[in-house]
């Protein structure tokens, strides 16, 4: 029968599992939220400090920063492999050689030529923070300050009147409600007054040590960017996870006030290498119970009433991907019953489609004696292309014809069954006339490769001591060592039946 296969050159086109096209919500991620903590960054890198309330870029108004090294090779959509990115003071970081424009504020649905983006609030935001005031006549301090959630010593403060030019904040008291100015104002009375705080910054810190690093990208005091100042309050960090290419988002205090523009409405969530890929959050009434986008476009709403709780954290971790495998042990299947004699446990490898074909993933399955059918869940493996191994435990290691396109997170299927060329190198035995099944070679006791006189011989001296069952020398998964498993092995060994790969 091996002979046969040598000369068989059934011209297959296995079109299976091919993937044309990554468009819509896509299924590489899997999507979670929870109620976590918001830990601001302790020391880590400033990449940027607003320094002026009302000058480019030093109120951090539409500004990009990088490309910014990471400190390890960040497993990103399409399997794309990322050392660093541009962060955008509106909210998201991009990945790829173009930085995003300066006045992008819709990092999901842009066209933009960037190959990747993470938005955790893409709106037009800047790095000041607002806040309404009181004072009386010329004072070095503010009374009734209604919020000092952006409120920073050393930074930078102006107002429409009444403060002069170039004043900094030396002091504040949250419990006195008062903020003490660098220079006294100018000798009126107001109430309400809207000042502005240079206070925003974006810092990025890597924690943690190979291959378990995460990279964290933070926003700090940041607001809606309008011309008149308004004491809304954004804080959000996004992480990045060196283990397997896991997204975090979280938010950390997120005021937004009722005057002036009570709801806004950002993009949160993860660009690909073109807008016709992503994968959003949407919500109408809680940030906690989010549904995915509808469109690209889709936004999430933040408005005084609507706001993620601090730690409220948005998990895109990478999704595992189910392949539905079949495949016969030859010795196992049964011409009178044309089911296997018993249902037995798989290995599947996903390998590398160029040499050396390295091991990039592996699960287990049971095949169904009925069905011949397993399913495997490979956790690890990126969307690409891989040869897919499976091992049994007394059958030769058999490969897929040809690498098999797989795109994580959408499930697989791969029949062994059904066509000799199935097989690399046709490496399979037909095992039933009608209807026409094949079967991967049984006998490789020793699972070195070969079927073999070693092989037979395990067999021989386990039929010698009537050994019995779940042993290795059960070719025909009859729970016995005997005749027939020899049998088979035998005439698989004299056609010197061996693994076939690249
Ligand atoms: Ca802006
Ligand atoms: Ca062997
Ligand atoms: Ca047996």
């Amino acid at each position: 029968m091996k002979s046969l296969t040598f000369f068989l050159f059934i011209s297959l086109v296995i079109s299976f599992g091919h993937i044309n096209s990554y468009a819509g919500v896509d299924t590489e991620y899997t999507f979670s939220s929870s109620a976590g903590t918001y830990s601001e960054l302790t020391g880590g890198t400033v990449i940027a400090v607003a320094t002026h309330t009302s000058q480019d870029p030093g109120n951090l108004n539409n500004v990009t920063y990088g490309p910014i090294a990471l400190p390890f090779s960040f497993k990103y959509k399409n399997n794309e492999l990322y050392t660093s990115y541009f962060i955008s003071t509106n909210g998201f970081i991009t990945f790829g050689a173009t930085a995003p424009g300066i006045s992008n504020y819709c990092p999901v649905s842009s066209s933009e030529s960037y190959t990747g983006a993470v938005s955790a609030f893409g709106l037009d935001l800047i790095g000041v923070f607002g806040t309404t005031i009181d004072f009386s006549g010329v004072t070095y301090v503010l009374s009734d300050v209604r919020n000092f959630n952006g409120v920073v010593i050393g930074a930078h403060i102006t107002a429409a009147t009444g403060i002069p030019a170039d004043t900094y904040i030396t002091a504040f008291d949250t419990g006195a409600g008062t903020i003490t100015l660098s220079k006294p104002t100018t000798d009126i009375i107001v109430n309400d007054l809207v000042v502005q705080i240079a206070s925003g910054s974006i810092k990025v810190k890597t924690e943690g040590t190979s291959p378990n690093r995460i990279h964290t990208i933070q926003f700090k005091n940041f607001r809606q960017y309008l011309i008149i100042g308004k004491d809304d309050n954004f804080n959000f960090q996004i992480k990045l996870f060196e283990s397997d290419g896991t997204i975090k988002v979280i938010y950390g205090n997120m005021d937004k006030s009722p005057l002036i523009e009570p709801s806004v409405f950002g993009q949160v969530g993860l660009r690909g290498s073109v807008n016709t890929d992503w994968n959003n959050r949407t919500n109408t009434g809680n940030w906690a119970i989010s549904s995915a986008g509808l469109s690209n476009a889709s936004t999430s709403h933040l408005s005084n009433t609507l706001l993620p709780a601090p730690g409220q954290t948005y998990i895109w971790g990478p999704s595992s991907t189910s392949y539905s495998i079949k495949v016969i042990p030859q010795g196992f299947h049964n011409n009178s019953t044309l089911k296997l004699n018993m249902k037995d446990t798989v290995t599947s490898y996903l390998r590398n489609a160029a040499s050396p074909y390295m091991i990039v993933d592996s699960a287990k399955g049971v095949i169904d004696s009925v069905t011949f059918e397993g399913t495997f869940v490979f956790n690890n493996v990126s969307s690409g292309n891989y040869y897919l191994v499976v091992k049994h435990r007394n059958s030769i290691e058999t490969w897929s014809s040809n690498p098999v396109s797989l795109f994580r997170g959408s499930p697989l299927g791969y029949n062994f069954t059904n066509a000799v060329a199935k097989a690399y190198g046709n490496n399979l035995i037909n095992v039933n006339p009608s209807p026409v099944r094949f079967g991967i070679f049984s006998g490789d006791i020793n699972q070195d490769g070969f079927i073999d006189l070693t092989d037979v011989t395990i067999i021989s001296n386990d039929a010698n001591d009537f050994l019995t069952g779940y042993i290795v020398s059960d070719v025909n998964g009859d729970g016995f060592a005997d005749l027939s498993d020899l049998t088979i092995a035998f005439n698989n060994a004299i056609n010197f039946v061996s693994v076939a790969r690249p």
